[in-house]
């Protein structure tokens, strides 16, 4: 098939051009860069030594033999120029990850809510408008959150994207009906993944777009097998309180011997997935296509749930690092259960990673190995979800 990649120079599009590309497809990727022009912004680098786009795709062509193309420009704002690739390109099927992605950074300022805000939800709306203008019945698959359901679940699995509901009506007799989960965002970030699902749900009935919307959990690890063939392929490792994201933070900790910042408690459960099975489930996805006319497929894709503090643990026995208690900077429960089902992915073959297997070989193949490279003064989270009040200035007499 015939794959763009939107986002393919990111954490998840980067290992996911490769794979797609070593499977067969052809692949071409477009990203703006905003991702390393963030770094720039933060004063941040990934753990690992990435290389910009023009050597890792020239590294990929001498390994592999494959021609991957690399398009720069802005899906939220450049239209006209995503609308001619599509209809000169002609792709099979469009992943999409050009999205900011990271809830700390989406709450660091007002302009950094505007900034997610604008990019995320006008990215999504280019892409599905211009592909109606294309005339195209190309798959869109795109990387959504498991962030859009919130993370309670009164007990019940959440399940993959729908929940079937009874209404009393006026007449005294109950109706049935299936509805998108209720949205319950907890950060601007995950807010405009909520808005993605209606645009999502409006094309797909308008104008029956054929969309797989994958509901992911908190990616960790770092490697594939594509990227660990060359150093030149290697994946990012964002480890700063902005970007970096709790299991990789822990990991990175442990190897530089910072103790484990665990929010609060420690009581939020997540739901997490490996690297190399995010790009497996997205192969999937896209050779498992809905057929014209389907409504918007919801996966879950996840593996695994964990509370944090029981990642801590975990890291910690592995490691012998310490574990601190810091403030939590984000508005969120104090303790959380979460249950999810993940059915489609696993009868479609998906045959997961387990975390307690592969910690140790992520701590001493990329944590240990570029712990060098960390800059201990970005580790503190510093972006918090409520700006301090400032005291009013006393009035002078
Ligand atoms: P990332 O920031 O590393 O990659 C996103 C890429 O998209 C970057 O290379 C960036 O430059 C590009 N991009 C952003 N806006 C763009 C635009 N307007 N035009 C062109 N390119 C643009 O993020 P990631 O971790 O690879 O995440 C990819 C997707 O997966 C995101 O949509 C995210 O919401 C989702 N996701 C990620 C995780 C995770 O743990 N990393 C978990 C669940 C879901
Ligand atoms: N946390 C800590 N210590 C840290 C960092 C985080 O205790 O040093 C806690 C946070 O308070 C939170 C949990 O760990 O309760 C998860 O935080 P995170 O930064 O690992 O993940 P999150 O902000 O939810 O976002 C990440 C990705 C995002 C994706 C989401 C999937 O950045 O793109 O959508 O995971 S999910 O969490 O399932 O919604």
């Amino acid at each position: 098939m015939r794959i763009l990649i939107l986002g393919g120079d990111g954490f998840c599009g980067w290992p996911t051009s490769l794979h797609l590309s070593a499977s067969g497809h052809e692949v071409a990727i477009v990203d703006n860069l905003a991702r390393r022009n963030a770094d720039v912004e933060l004063e941040a680098q990934s753990l690992t030594p990435i290389q910009p786009i023009g050597t890792r795709l020239e590294a990929w062509r001498e390994l592999s033999g494959s021609e991957i193309a690399f398009h720069r420009f802005n899906v939220a704002e450049n239209y006209r120029v995503m609308l001619d690739l599509l209809i000169d390109w002609q792709p099979d099927a469009i992943v999409h990850f050009a999205e900011q992605r990271a809830a700390p950074y989406s709450m660091k300022s007002p302009w950094h809510k505007r900034y997610t805000v604008n990019n995320n939800v006008n990215a999504t709306h280019n892409l599905l408008a211009a592909l109606v203008e294309s005339g195209l019945d190309a798959h869109i698959v795109h990387l959504g959150t498991m962030g859009v359901y919130g993370y309670g679940t009164a007990g019940v699995k959440i399940p993959e994207g729908y929940l079937r509901v009874r209404i009393d009506t006026d007449e005294g007799t109950e109706v049935e009906q299936e509805i998108l989960y209720p949205v319950n965002p907890g950060s601007v970030y995950h807010m405009t993944k909520t808005q993605d699902q209606l645009l999502f749900a409006f094309y797909n009935r308008n104008d029956a777009i054929r969309i797989t919307d994958l509901h992911q959990g908190i990616v960790w690890g770092t490697q594939t097998a594509e990227t660990r063939l060359d150093d030149r392929l290697i994946n990012r490792f964002d480890y700063d309180g902005d970007y970096g994201t709790v299991l990789n933070r822990f990991l990175m900790q442990a190897a530089v011997g910072y103790p484990l910042t665990v929010h609060g408690t420690g009581g939020q459960t997540r739901a997490f997935i490996h690297i190399q099975d995010t790009v497996r489930c997205i192969q999937l996805a896209i050779e498992n296509p809905p057929e014209r006319g389907d409504r918007v497929r919801v996966f879950n894709q996840m593996t695994e749930c964990h509370r944090v503090r029981d990642l801590a643990q975990i890291v910690a026995s592995l490691t012998g690092a310490e574990i601190d208690h810091v403030d939590n900077p984000r508005r969120e429960a104090a303790e959380n259960e979460l249950f999810v089902a993940n059915d489609h992915l696993l009868e479609l073959g998906l045959d997961p990673i387990r975390l307690q297997d592969d910690l140790l070989s992520e701590v001493t193949e990329v944590a240990h190995r570029y712990a060098s490279r960390c800059d201990t003064r970005k580790i503190p989270c510093v972006s918090r979800w409520i700006q301090p009040v400032e005291s009013p200035v006393a009035p002078t007499a």
